[in-house]
């Protein structure tokens, strides 16, 4: 069997990535560094912070616990946990959630009200699916 000529490969192909827009970003990309949808990671209510405690692995599994919280700007957050087997990224929102790979516990403060989104680059994906969680940072 002669194959087609490339030509006629390459152009339906040129027409679909012309059709995508002028410059636009990958959704990855866009996530990264934009706003969170709304439902991030699944969460549509909030819990309203009490500890302020975020834990995850261990006796919580691979989750975090609570996923979705909700808190007033500059409460300090605690992240409880073993960041080597579940690193913690950021999945969107505004920057304010350090990349962290080793250790167990890290604390920080949000003071942007916002939506926050993060999750287990080994066990979630950047887009909220499985181990992932939202802070929602509100008066
Ligand atoms: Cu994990």
């Amino acid at each position: 069997m002669v194959p087609p000529p490339l030509a006629r490969l390459l152009l339906p192909l040129s027409l679909l990535a012309s059709a995508c827009g002028e410059g636009a970003p990958s959704p990855a990309r866009e996530l990264a560094t934009g706003a969170c949808p709304s439902s991030y990671a699944g969460c549509t209510s909030f819990t309203v912070a009490s500890g302020e405690t975020i834990s995850f692995g261990a006796a919580v599994g691979f989750e975090y616990a609570p996923r979705c919280l909700r808190a007033s700007p500059g409460h300090e957050l605690r992240f409880e946990g073993d960041f080597g087997f579940h690193p913690l990224e950021q999945g969107c929102g505004p920057t304010a959630i350090p990349a962290t790979a080793s250790g167990s516990e890290l604390s920080l403060t949000l003071s942007a009200p916002g939506l926050y989104g993060y999750y287990c680059s080994s066990h979630g994906t950047r887009s909220g699916q499985g181990m992932a969680g939202a802070i929602l940072i509100a008066p």
